[in-house]
């Protein structure tokens, strides 16, 4: 959850320039570090044409600079420590100190000069996904490339044809690469800055791990079981939330590099799909929803009117995309008496805890000892207690009283009174008007000899 302090640490971009001489700085642009995994303020553009600049949760965009008519960025592949949430920290590979690596953006009709340094202990490229480009500039090693040997600079040249929200990523031991986080994002501005705009502009890529408890390195050859389910490699309660003025217009730009889709969910709000990794999508194109599946390579954008405020869940919708590390073999013991077995259990293991009987929820209420360097599967506090989630979940908060460009946390949304879900104190709920199907249970659980609940 982003704080005050956390969100103001724009100091944190690091200058790399200390370690290379006057005269390699005139060829090779400095390559800028981050250190922190807050999201940083939106970096507004310091030469070349205006744009308004996006927000990257939990993450920054890389500063650049103008030579000869070339904007000049420096990405710099490499080993990198990511804190995914409080307790926990994972040994990614990323660029410029962080995975994902830093945003990149740009305006319709810049000519871009990156430069790629690698230093990971393996060869490398860099793919610029959705970005039309010359063949030779794709960034697939071995067919429009040699491999970026370890130490080596590469240097990729092109034109942005058009706006829009692309990505980057390895062409290169893909599997392994991206598996241990190797990501990011390109923004592609408007050469108008009156064509679609917004007054929020979010950006993150979907992304997952399989990190054992007690481990910081991810198991790069799992293919679909993954327990760590991130926007920009953090999980919940570690991803910020997304503070926006009541009323503003609001795009989120989604792009999924993980190896499942994700129907990602707005609470409050009906939005539109506007832009995906191939263009904008035309008006009358466009329909209504509340839910959007973003498959694997896929990026979306979805716009909406924040009218409504409040503090929203914004969320995948796959449940077990919204839970932390697990253990996927535990049985399903929900409407399993375990006390017999419990008593013959706790002979043997005096301090044995049978859990599950009425679901889960009581762990995101448990203080349980874990081992180091992981993560309660159901965790986060909200204002009303434990909120038992984890992974792909965070926060849309909608305030009337929040200044344009202003993203710190206003803390917790104030009900305005009697509009809040409440318990009801009148006449109790007869018991005798339970569902055929409910009575059932409940006399089979009669039948039970030392049944608790016993129906007479
Ligand atoms: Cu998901």
């Amino acid at each position: 959850m982003s704080s005050r302090r956390q969100f103001l640490g724009a100091s944190a971009v690091a200058l790399g320039a200390a370690m290379v001489s006057r005269a390699a700085l005139a060829a090779v642009p400095e390559a800028p570090t981050m250190s922190q995994s807050a999201t940083q303020p939106p970096l507004a553009p310091s030469s070349g044409r205006p744009y308004n600049p996006v927000v990257t949760l939990n993450g920054w965009t890389l500063p650049w600079r103008m030579k000869d008519g070339w904007k000049e960025f420096h990405l710099v592949a490499e080993p990198v420590l990511r804190e995914m949430a409080p307790g926990m920290k994972a040994r990614l590979w990323g660029y410029n100190g962080q995975s994902p690596g830093p945003t990149i953006e740009c305006v319709e009709g810049d000519k871009l000069r990156i430069f790629v340094t690698n230093r990971l202990p393996e060869h490398t490229t860099i793919h610029w996904h959705g970005v039309i480009l010359p063949n030779g500039m794709d960034g697939v090693g071995g067919l429009t490339q040699p491999q970026i040997g370890v130490g080596k600079t590469f240097v990729y040249e092109f034109e942005m044809r058009k706006s829009g929200t692309f990505m980057y990523h390895p062409h290169a031991d893909e599997m392994v690469q991206m598996a241990m986080g190797m990501m990011g994002f390109i923004v592609v501005h408007p050469k108008n800055p009156g064509f679609m705009p917004v007054d929020r502009d979010f950006v993150f890529l979907l992304n997952a791990f399989d990190i054992d408890p007690g481990a910081a390195t991810p198991k790069t050859n799992t293919m679909l079981d993954f327990n760590l389910w991130c926007w920009n490699s953090r999980v919940f309660p570690g991803i910020d939330h997304l503070v926006v003025r009541q009323n503003d217009r609001v795009r989120i730009r989604i792009g999924n590099l993980t190896m499942t889709n994700h129907p990602i969910h707005v609470h409050g709000h009906e939005f539109e799909v506007t832009c995906t990794d191939g263009g904008w999508v035309p008006k009358a194109a466009r329909w209504p929803e509340v839910s959007v599946d973003v498959a694997v390579g896929q990026m979306r954008a979805i716009e909406f009117q924040a009218y409504n405020p409040g503090d929203w869940a914004f969320h995948c919708h796959k449940a077990h995309h919204t839970m932390n590390a697990m253990g996927h073999a535990v049985p399903n013991m929900i409407g399993v008496d375990q006390k017999p077995v419990l008593e013959k259990i706790t002979k043997l293991i005096p301090d044995y805890m049978a859990m599950g009987e009425q679901g889960m929820a009581e762990m995101g209420s448990m203080e349980m000892p874990l081992p180091d360097n992981t993560l309660p599967m159901m965790t986060g506090q909200g204002p009303f207690g434990p909120m038992e989630m984890g992974g792909m979940f965070t926060v849309v908060k909608v305030r009337p009283d929040v200044k344009a460009g202003d993203y710190r946390d206003p803390g917790w949304y104030k009900h305005p009174a009697g509009s809040q879900a409440r318990e009801w104190t009148g006449a109790p709920f007869a018991a005798t008007k339970a569902s055929p199907a409910n009575r059932e249970g409940v006399e089979l659980k009669a039948r039970k000899p030392g049944g608790g609940h016993a129906h007479h």
